[in-house]
């Protein structure tokens, strides 16, 4: 009779904690809370908005178990006495309109003092501003369209919203460093390709600048409709001109058949572009004639630090299903940025939503040493690291070439 009551109590049980490890494991929209909690009585929530579904979802996925990550172990240490943290993630599916409706959604939740995300930079346009109306900080770990910060006249920069700030550099810094990393490879002649979005064409322009000052020629200069997937027109223009490589401004969806599709037409020099191709699915997109091919990435790379190698370690120990893949160092560093902002935001706070304000000004003041080194932010909300690798296609995989700091 004791027995057949332990199996019914634990049978519900048990499906019960199927149902929670699924549900902070699955990579989808919705609310987590990992980690315990204590004696916490008053809840604050960490959005997290990026593409958790479609193209770019490995990218999104690996933002958002690192910021679970992040907030699991300020719940286990009780960074902010008396407050429960979760993560609140919604899907922007790397669409500008998605987007602002995810934001909205987001703003809406009264528990929601900061955010992380989103990914692409042509989303954060249309984010930015429903954050900044709600007070709500937001600190994307990927986006690197200067814009975003310094306003769209780089010449005259003026901070374009208050809320907003971010972990990873910019293209200004990231084009003209894939610029004078080809140069000092004795390459003076370039065709540029991009996908006419926010992130793909500012990367281009700036590499562009550097590289002709650097005494380099672009040959040809094309852009590609993102949602084709059949590039030979391109490449059939591009072509005649004979570059010593191709310089693509873009994400690794269109990069990997773009590679693919140059060198099964003859064009065999090697394909460069920034962090938007610096993943795995890229080569496997590419194929085996992707060997050669670049791509910069912010930072150096994780797995190369003492921090980087913990955070990766105790990501592989959460047991989550997905890489934390390009930008997960940048995102648990943003977590923890918003983290250490709300010590102090939430310290005599009734609630969340009353503390949105002081937490702005408290994450603009952080300054500590994260996965991917120092985490602080300028008068603009950039991030004040200037790190940059470059990344080589080797037997398959990406290989580091060079890390430095752009000067
Ligand atoms: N930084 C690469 C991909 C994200 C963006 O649009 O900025």
């Amino acid at each position: 009779m004791h027995q057949r009551s332990i199996v019914r109590i634990g049978v519900p049980l048990a499906v019960a904690a199927l149902a929670l490890t699924a549900c902070g494991s699955r990579g989808d929209s919705g609310t987590t809370s990992g980690g315990s909690t204590g004696g916490a009585t008053k809840t604050a929530k960490i959005g997290v908005i990026a593409p958790l579904s479609g193209d770019l979802s490995a990218l999104g996925k690996g933002i958002q178990h690192s910021v679970e990550l992040a907030v699991k172990q300020a719940n286990d240490t009780n960074a902010v006495p008396g407050w429960k943290l979760e993560v609140s993630s919604v899907d922007d599916q790397a669409q500008a309109d998605v987007g602002k409706n995810a934001a909205t959604k987001l703003a809406a939740d009264d528990q929601v003092v900061g955010v992380v995300g989103d990914l692409n930079s042509s989303v954060s346009q249309q984010t930015q501003p429903i954050f900044a109306a709600a007070n709500i900080t937001q600190i994307s770990p990927a986006n690197t369209n200067p814009s975003l910060t310094i306003g769209a006249d780089a010449t005259a920069p003026k901070r374009a919203y208050k809320t907003y700030f971010r972990t990873c550099t910019t293209d200004a810094v990231q084009g003209p460093f894939a610029a004078q990393y080809l140069l000092a490879q004795g390459i003076k002649n370039v065709a540029t390709i991009h996908d006419k979005k926010a992130y793909g064409q500012g990367l281009v322009a700036a590499f562009t600048t550097e590289f002709t000052k650097g005494g380099g020629t672009v040959v040809a200069a094309e852009t590609i409709n993102p949602d084709e997937s059949n590039y030979q027109a391109v490449v059939s223009k591009v072509a005649p001109s004979k570059p010593q490589a191709v310089y693509y401004g873009g994400e690794y969806p269109q990069a990997g058949p773009l590679s693919q599709q140059m060198k099964s037409s003859g064009l065999n020099v090697p394909l460069m572009g920034g962090d938007g191709i610096y993943d795995p699915k890229y080569i496997q997109l590419a194929g085996s004639t992707s060997n050669g091919d670049l791509a910069t990435s912010v930072g150096a790379p994780t797995d190369s630090t003492d921090t980087g190698k913990k955070f990766l370690s105790e990501y592989q120990a959460a047991g989550y299903a997905e890489p934390s893949a390009a930008y997960g160092g940048y995102s648990y560093d943003a977590a923890n940025a918003i983290i250490q902002g709300l010590k102090s935001s939430l310290a005599s706070a009734s609630d969340a939503k009353s503390a949105r304000t002081t937490t702005i000004d408290a994450v603009g003041k952080v300054s500590f040493d994260g996965v991917t080194g120092k985490v602080a932010f300028d008068q603009y909300g950039d991030s004040t690291s200037k790190v940059l690798t470059v990344y080589k296609v080797d037997a398959g995989k990406w290989a580091a070439a060079k890390t430095d700091t752009f000067k």
